[in-house]
């Protein structure tokens, strides 16, 4: 497995070889990898591009000019549903599977890529019928249900950019992005099963409909029944059945003109808008579905993020469907109804590249290797991560069990921001190193750096960096330098985006992702802000002060513990009514995925002596980690009481 010479087995020096019946077939070889660099930066990119169908050319690759915002591919006009949909039924691929979905109650279905086509037409015109224009915003709040892709690519046909809603957000947090993005539209459904249950999500959208300041016209998918439930709505079903058969040319988009806005978790109380582009973000998408997940039309490729975030929009949708391949959508959870049943999925869709996070892999390797190894995954033949650090072992696991210790791992980093992933080995080229996402993909560069923005030694942490513009960065990142919300800066020259994780790259020059340097947490592959769970628990009567921190693994939520640490006014008791009341304003204001799993009752918070309060002691003290030198805070002593508090 591991090869070369001795020292390089040791654990942080291990090498591990993709097999070469991957390396010979692979989409991208070493010479292609170095004609890219020869090629240069931004002309690089030129190839990726070419992936695309352009219905007009582009003038130049980049456009970084001193006026103006950075612009890729300026002059270059295309359309994002004819590059995911038409081109492929033009091509005689008509009858090949586009999406392939897995339902929550053991139903699936399938769409070919002629049945997509008919289907995105016909309500990319019910969409023009209800009066979406190009550049209105059409806010979709729908589970895992294939009218959600359907949708995407139906508001692409039309120029609308769309603005997908995690539908495990609550009606307040759905409220808030309607506004925000100013969206007068929005596609939902009747409700959907988690966990065995039926959930209301048609009451949740009304009652965020309520609270915005403008009109929003509803089309509602039937997913519990087709009893179609009067109400001021358009039911999705009629709209599609109105408009079978309907065409509708597809709009040419200018390369920089926006395929969608997305809600992600800053490190400030607001949800923060992130706008991809067409022309930028569908090349970054489509080259490293190409590059690394080595994707192509015969594909069967399966990602199992959730299409509300980022990881499902890149990877799920936009990128194998660009490329022609099949997407596996899953509407499940991973242990409903047995813990193997994704692996009887896999089999069952004779699935090549699986795409996962390593919070999903911690708990497979609880549940136990029998379950993987039940089934027959001989069709996989790569395997991916992403979304938080994998550790040598679970990375181990994974090629070991599911990829029968054959399959390349490819360990991804990337950024809702960055719109595609930056740092990764390439699958046919690059050795492998458990524990390291490996180095920056051709035509992107990084580095570590201090707080002034200068490069550290090998060997020591900092912040990373993206030290040159990328085609898949948000529109923010490209209009100009600001410090503050847009995190680019220039230092002596040098461009630089701050991406607000800490890493260290090793003598190799392997990059080891240490974790977020901000007040962003990663509770397992989901985006949350510290700020925006403690505003909800700080506006529940009698709480003071609160902190929250991401603690172990809960495998029953298949996530990381949110563990709040609440500080009761003076006259307030910290019991069980008071835990309650927080989880509920919590749940009420996010959702259910950020209700904390633990709430610490504290008579104070651990605080520096300007006053801010140090999450890092608290994340250690949750953790029952070793907290190191405390005298730098004001108040030293609560640390020794919370710590008693966890009966440590
Ligand atoms: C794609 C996605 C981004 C944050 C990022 C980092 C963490 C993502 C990672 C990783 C270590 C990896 N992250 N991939 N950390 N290794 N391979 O997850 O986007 O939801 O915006 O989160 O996720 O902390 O800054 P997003």
């Amino acid at each position: 497995m591991a090869d070369g010479s001795p020292d390089e087995t040791t654990p942080e020096r291990e090498w591990v070889d993709p097999p070469e019946s991957f390396v010979a077939n692979a989409n991208v070889t070493a010479a292609d990898r170095d004609a890219f660099r020869e090629a240069g930066w931004p002309e690089c990119w030129r190839r990726p591009a070419d992936l695309l169908d352009w219905d007009r050319g582009f003038d130049a690759v980049l456009d970084d000019s001193e006026e103006g915002p950075t612009r890729w591919f300026p002059g270059g006009r295309l359309n994002a549903a004819h590059n995911c949909v038409d081109r492929h039924v033009a091509a005689g691929r008509g009858d090949e599977t586009a999406v392939a979905w897995e339902g929550k109650l053991g139903e699936s279905r399938t769409y070919t890529y002629g049945e997509l086509a008919d289907e995105v037409n016909a309500f990319a015109a019910a969409l023009r019928e209800l009066g979406v224009e190009a550049g209105d915003v059409v806010t979709l709040y729908l589970p895992m249900i294939p009218e959600l892709p359907v949708a995407m690519l139906a508001c692409a046909r039309i120029g609308a950019p769309h603005s997908v809603v995690f539908a495990g957000f609550s009606a307040d947090a759905l409220a808030t992005r309607l506004s925000g993005a100013d969206s007068q539209f929005l596609v939902t459904c009747d409700g959907y099963y988690r966990r065995g249950a039926a959930l209301d999500l048609k009451r949740r959208a009304d009652n965020a409909c309520v609270s915005v300041d403008h009109a929003v016209e509803q089309v509602v998918v039937n997913r519990l029944d087709d009893e179609r439930a009067a109400g001021d709505h358009h039911v999705y079903a009629d709209l599609v059945a109105d408009h079978e058969g309907a065409t509708v040319e597809p709009v040419a988009r200018e390369a920089d003109d926006l395929l969608f806005l997305i809600y992600t978790s800053g490190t400030t109380g607001e949800p923060t808008l992130v706008r991809h582009t067409t022309g930028g973000y569908l090349t970054h998408v489509a080259w490293t579905g190409h590059a690394v997940l080595d994707l192509g039309p015969d594909d069967t490729h399966w990602c199992s993020a959730d299409v509300g975030w980022i990881t499902g929009h890149s990877y799920a949708v936009y990128g194998p469907l660009a490329l022609g391949a099949t997407t596996v959508l899953y509407e499940g959870t991973p242990d409903h109804p047995e813990t193997d049943r994704l692996w009887e999925i896999i089999e069952r869709n004779g699935v090549d590249v699986f795409y996962t996070a390593p919070t999903s892999i911690r708990a497979f390797m609880k549940w136990g290797e029998e379950h993987p190894e039940r089934h027959d995954l001989s069709s996989l033949r790569l395997l991916g991560t992403v979304g938080e650090p994998i550790d040598a072992t679970a990375w181990h696991w994974y090629r070991d069990h599911v990829g029968d210790g054959e399959c390349p791992v490819v360990d991804t980093w990337w950024q809702t921001e960055t719109g595609g992933i930056v740092l990764s080995t390439l699958p046919g080229v690059d050795r492998m190193r458990p524990g390291a996402v490996g180095k920056s993909l051709p035509g992107i560069e990084t580095a570590v750096v201090d707080e002034t923005g200068r490069r550290v030694a090998a060997g020591e942490a900092g912040q990373l960096v993206v030290t040159r513009p990328w085609p898949g960065m948000a529109r923010s990142l490209c209009e100009g330098s600001g410090w503050g919300a847009r995190r680019t800066r220039t230092v002596e020259g040098e461009w630089q985006y701050a991406t607000g994780d800490n890493a260290v790259r090793d003598e190799d020059g392997y990059l080891h992702l240490l974790g977020r340097a901000d007040d962003v947490l990663k509770v397992s592959d989901r985006r949350l802000s510290t700020a925006e769970i403690e505003r909800a628990i700080v506006g529940v009567d009698g709480v003071a002060e609160a902190a929250v921190v991401v603690g172990a693994d809960d495998d029953a939520a298949h996530r990381s513990e949110i563990h709040a640490f609440v500080s009761p006014e003076s006259n307030v008791a910290g019991d069980d009514a008071l835990r309650e009341s927080v989880g509920a304003a919590v749940e009420e204001a996010i959702g259910p995925i950020a209700v904390p799993d633990a709430v610490t009752f504290a008579p104070s918070l651990p605080k520096t002596r300007s006053g801010k309060v140090v999450r890092r002691y608290l994340a250690a003290i949750a953790n029952g980690e070793d907290l190191g030198d405390t005298s730098a805070l004001r108040n030293p002593e609560v640390v020794g009481e919370l710590e008693s508090l966890l009966d440590r």
